[in-house]
């Protein structure tokens, strides 16, 4: 015989053990450069095993987690293929069962953060039973790979706890912007995220107070390992800063129990898998 693959079980067909708690193949501290954006092409074949619609499955184990990243996103397709070229990597190699969805707002409305948040977990949960929501800005690259996708089981973490932009340091204590892990569970305890925050700013802070009202505290990755580096870029047209903003989280007290998961209303315009991720586009419509 020339053709030996006869005699080569198929790895996935002798998967028969969980994978190790700690993954073996993590490397730590990454070195992340902007200098030449990578086609997707590039990506699909640096990542053989990543399936449509942007799932993956560790091959030789069953991996122990189930974690989904969404990322709300419009018009930042340069930042996309710069996050998604290191981060499926990254999340192969902590052994993760994960999938990528972005969520993309129609039109040139307002931008809403948080409300494209709700309906990326909506439609998630829809589709598998995730361990982990992982809350994801397009902008944000992690820089340590010990830096895991995974939840903590008693409260919402906040993983992006040292971008560079804010010298790796947080800008105040109570952040809980960039990127953020938080079960399905936990999510629900809050009410998700509120969806009258249009614009910049404001939506980040609202939720951190939700936790805190439902009882349940921030955990962080450590500084040491929570790293990011930012792709620079100026405010987009559409985000313009939420004057509103401290006048709401004034209110939040009062208002998070009625906004959020159990009050979102938007229309899916269409949902598609394409080799990278899944692709939800939505109509969020427009501020009151
Ligand atoms: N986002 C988009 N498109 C937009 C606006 C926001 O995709 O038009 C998403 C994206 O995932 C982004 C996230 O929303 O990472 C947060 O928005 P942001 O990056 O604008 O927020 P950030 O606070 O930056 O990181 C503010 C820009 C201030 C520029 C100041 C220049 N000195």
């Amino acid at each position: 015989y020339t053709n030996l693959s006869f005699f080569t079980p198929d790895p996935e067909a002798v998967k028969t053990q969980y994978c190790p708690v700690k993954s073996p193949i993590l490397v730590g501290p990454l070195t992340i450069v902007y200098s030449k954006p990578p086609s997707l092409k590039k990506i699909q074949m640096k990542n053989p095993y990543v399936t449509h619609g942007g799932y993956f499955s560790p091959r030789h184990c069953f991996g122990r987690y189930r974690t989904a990243v969404i990322i709300p996103h419009r018009n930042r397709e340069v930042h996309l293929r710069y996050l998604l070229y290191y981060l499926h990597p990254f999340l192969q190699r902590q052994q993760l069962h994960y999938a990528i969805f972005v969520v993309h707002q129609a039109g040139n409305g307002t931008f809403n953060r948080a409300k494209l948040l709700n309906i990326g977990v909506r439609e998630a949960l829809r589709l598998d039973n995730w361990d982990c929501l992982i809350l994801h800005d397009v902008d944000l690259v992690p820089e340590n790979d010990y830096n895991l996708y995974v939840c903590d089981e008693y409260s919402p973490k906040h993983l992006a706890s040292a971008m560079d932009k804010f010298h790796y340091n947080l800008p105040y204590w109570t952040y809980f912007g960039g990127v953020s892990a938080i079960t399905p569970d936990q999510y629900m305890r809050i009410n998700g995220f509120p969806n009258s925050y249009w614009g910049w700013g404001g939506e980040d802070d609202d939720i951190a107070i939700r936790v805190r009202l439902s009882g349940m505290s921030i955990s962080r990755t450590p500084l040491s390992v929570g790293r990011y580096k930012m792709v620079m870029h100026s405010r987009d047209i559409g985000n313009e800063e939420n004057l509103k903003r401290h006048n709401l989280l004034s209110n939040t007290r009062r208002t998070w129990r009625e906004d959020g998961m159990n009050s979102l209303v938007f229309s899916m315009l269409s949902r598609e898998e394409t080799p990278l991720y899944t692709n939800i586009t939505v109509d969020i419509g427009n501020p009151p």
